[in-house]
This record gives C-alpha cells, sequence and structure tokens, in this order.
C-alpha cells in the first residue's frame, strides 16, 4: 500500500467513505467489452462496410481481418484493462471456418472458438444478433419489413441467436446478454407509422416465444432516436421498446447515444429500475449525434455511473461498451474507453451517497452544493492508483509503452 494511498484513504473516510470497499466492489463488477471495436465492425462474413445508419470513419492500419487476430488484439487490450470483464459479440463475428453460413443458418459449433476463448480467460459472453450489412435488409427494413420472408429471414436470425447465447450461458455458467437492435426507419415522413411498429411487434412476440433457459439468456432490446439515412423514422423508438420490455418482462437497453444530446440518461435509469429487475446499458459518447466516439471520462459518464450506485443498483444494471472508432489505434481505444468506464464506477462508489441524500431530504441545499463539489477534488487518483496496481495493470498513462510495443510486433506487421 503506497503513502499516497493511505493518506486517501483517510480523507474519504473522513466523509464517511470506505476506500477499501469500493475497490472490493468494483473488481467484482463484470463490464461487457463490446468486439466491434477491434474492427470497425467488419466481423468475418467477407462483406463491404456497416449499413443501417450506423458507421466507424478513419482507415487506421492494422486492422484485425481473422478471429485469431482480433483475439490476440483483444488480450493485449484486456491485459491493460483492470476489473471484471465479458466480452460482447455479434453475429457476425462467428468462426466458420471459411463455410459461407447464412445468419439464419447460425448454430452454437460456430461460436465454439469464443468459447474456448473465454473459458481460458474466465469471461462470460454476450450477443448481438447482427440486422445490418446484409442483403435480406430490404428497403432499410428488417423485423418490421412489409415482406413477410424478409421478417422471417430476421426472426430465424434472432433464434439462432437466442440458441448461441443460451449455449454461452450453459457453457461459461454466467447468463448472455441478447441484445435486440434493429436498424429500421425511414429517410422522410412515414405515412403510416403504426404499421411497421405492429409487424415489429409481432416479429418479437413470435421471437419470445421460444423457449430458452432463463439460466442462460437474459433478453434486452435497443432502442434509438435516429440514424444516418433514416431521420424521419425508427421503428423501434423509446417509447415501443420501453412499453415492450415492461409487459413482457423483458430488458430494456439504453444506449447513451440514442437520444436527444441535452437529454440525461442518467436520469432514466431510476425510473426503470421502479418497474424492472434489470437495466442494460450501452455506454457511448456521441459528439453531435450518435457518432460512437471512444468513451470519455466526461460529466454525462460519470453522472450515468453515480447513479447506478446512488441507486444501489450495482447488480442490477448490466454494463457494456459500444463505439467504433476506425481513426485511431483500435486497441487503444478499446483500453481508453474501458479504463473510463472503471474510473467513472471508482469515481462514483467513492461518493458518501447516503449522506448526501440526507441533506436533500433534511433541505440543507446549501450543505449539499458545497458538499458535492468538494468531493470532485477528493484524491480520487490515488485510489485508482491503488486499483490498478492490485488489478496488475498500469496505474497512469504507462500503459501505451504496451500499445506502443504491440504496434510495432504485430499491428505494422499486417
Ligand atoms: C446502433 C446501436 C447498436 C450497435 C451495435 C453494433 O446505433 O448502438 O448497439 O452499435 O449493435
Ligand atoms: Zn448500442
Amino acid at each position: 500500500m503506497s503513502e499516497r494511498y493511505a493518506y486517501a484513504q483517510q480523507q474519504y473516510q473522513a466523509i464517511g467513505v470506505d476506500t477499501e470497499q469500493a475497490i472490493e466492489k468494483l473488481s467484482r463488477l463484470p463490464v461487457s467489452i463490446h468486439c466491434w471495436q477491434g474492427d470497425d465492425l467488419t466481423g468475418f462474413e467477407n462483406r463491404g462496410g456497416t449499413s443501417g445508419g450506423i458507421l466507424a470513419t478513419g482507415n487506421f492500419p492494422g486492422r484485425a481481418t481473422t478471429p485469431e487476430q482480433l483475439m490476440q488484439d483483444l488480450d493485449t487490450a484486456f491485459s491493460l484493462i483492470p476489473g471484471k470483464k465479458r466480452l460482447n459479440l455479434h453475429a457476425v463475428y462467428a468462426v466458420t471456418g471459411g463455410k459461407k453460413v447464412d445468419r439464419d443458418q447460425l448454430l452454437p459449433e460456430h461460436f465454439e472458438a469464443w468459447v474456448e476463448y473465454a473459458k481460458a480467460r474466465g469471461l462470460g459472453l454476450d450477443m448481438n444478433p447482427t440486422y445490418f450489412s446484409h442483403e435480406k435488409v430490404k428497403d432499410g427494413l428488417t423485423l418490421s419489413s412489409p415482406d413477410p420472408e424478409v421478417r422471417r429471414f430476421w426472426i430465424d436470425h434472432t433464434k439462432a441467436c437466442r440458441k448461441i447465447a443460451e449455449y454461452f450461458g450453459k457453457e461459461l455458467g454466467t447468463p448472455s446478454l441478447v441484445d435486440v437492435w434493429i436498424p429500421d426507419g425511414l429517410k422522410d415522413v412515414p405515412a403510416d407509422r403504426m404499421g411497421p411498429r405492429k409487424r415489429l411487434k409481432e416479429s418479437l412476440d413470435e421471437i419470445y416465444a421460444q423457449k430458452v433457459d432463463p439460466h442462460c439468456v437474459i433478453d434486452c432490446m435497443e432502442a434509438k432516436l435516429f440514424g444516418i439515412g433514416v431521420e424521419s423514422y425508427t421503428v423501434g423508438s423509446h417509447e415501443f421498446y420501453m412499453n415492450y420490455a415492461a409487459k413482457n418482462d423483458l430488458v430494456y437497453l439504453i444506449d447513451n447515444g440514442h437520444f436527444h444530446p441535452t437529454e440525461s440518461c442518467a436520469d432514466k435509469l431510476s425510473s426503470l429500475l421502479l418497474f424492472s429487475d434489470k437495466v442494460a446499458l450501452h455506454l457511448t459518447r456521441g459528439v453531435r449525434w450518435d457518432s460512437d466516439h471512444v468513451i470519455a471520462l466526461d460529466d454525462s459518464l460519470k453522472e450515468m455511473c453515480r447513479e447506478i450506485v446512488a441507486c444501489d443498483a450495482l447488480d442490477r444494471v448490466i454494463i457494456g461498451s459500444d463505439y467504433f472508432d476506425a481513426s485511431i489505434n483500435r486497441v487503444a481505444a478499446w483500453v481508453i474507453g474501458a479504463r473510463n468506464i472503471q474510473k467513472a464506477l471508482l469515481y462514483a462508489l467513492l461518493i458518501p451517497h447516503a449522506s448526501l441524500a440526507a441533506l436533500q431530504d433534511e433541505g440543507r441545499f446549501t450543505e449539499l452544493l458545497a458538499m458535492q463539489e468538494e468531493i470532485k477534488t477528493f484524491p480520487f487518483t490515488d485510489v485508482w492508483a491503488e486499483y490498478c496496481r492490485r488489478m496488475k495493470v498500469p496505474a497512469g498513462p504507462d500503459w501505451m509503452k504496451t500499445i506502443h510495443a504491440y504496434t510495432e510486433e504485430v499491428l505494422s506487421q499486417r
């Protein structure tokens, strides 16, 4: 234990915060790291760029193009990220040994390589059906398409993914989160808003009628405001999924890039937690739009994490990351974003929530604001450094040395 940590511990103790407890809680809290930062959401289907109103911009050299490369890059990133990790996969990361397997035909065996990878590292796996970058996306629609054949394909794809997630859950002993996010929407003013939403509802009803082991799968759905090329109407809107999830006892997922920029996603958590057992998160950073920049340690991230802790919901909020920047070193991008999530969580765990809430209830608003502001300059960095030391990762910018070496030895040889 460093002298600086001992001093920080005392400072926090004086305001009723136990730093040891904070470190302990954080070290047990899983964060699901998305695999798709590693290759700009390309996957292994040998296709072109992404569609569906999402895109990674930039062309930084060294992108992983095989499962082995992606796994190697992930290992490097994971070695620099403290805390408990899960890995979040997308269906297009199936490992089919060069065989073309369409998405409605995917089987657990196509993810065996990932299960082995996860087992060897003690990771849980999460799953996302991939509803974009495919010829069966017709006029920008999937599960809400007026064409029954198109709907059939995507329903079957989702069912296949839920079976794969069930296999993850069984093999790894921890439930797999299946996130339904579809790109469905319209560029221009719709004539019919109800039709596509009604079809989406029917598709979901059929999907969730398929029984999978609830100990192995957690189903969630992710809403959105708009996408590039789909500005006027999004079928799977916030109201649609919030209601669908509540009514069917499923989990709602908040992606903080999917709302009006001035809307606080942190503010949504308490409301959702009062009505459902669990809430899932995609942490990202939107700059002017849902641009999926690398997560920064900014006020919105801090507020989101503060809210999770203040609501005493560490075991009810399922935390994951979701961003893709191809303009900088992709391995470093993973590390930067994931370390920032860890930092924001630790920061939140070092706030004396109960005593601040008491000040609020007692109407002592001057003291409340004074305390909230004082806490901001408490010796957080010394606790962070101690946490990193115990997790055996560099505390400061030294981790970039590993990135430089890895770039020279591995990425630049690709
Ligand atoms: C898109 C959603 C969705 C995707 C991933 C790749 O706006 O955020 O979660 O980013 O499925
Ligand atoms: Zn998302």
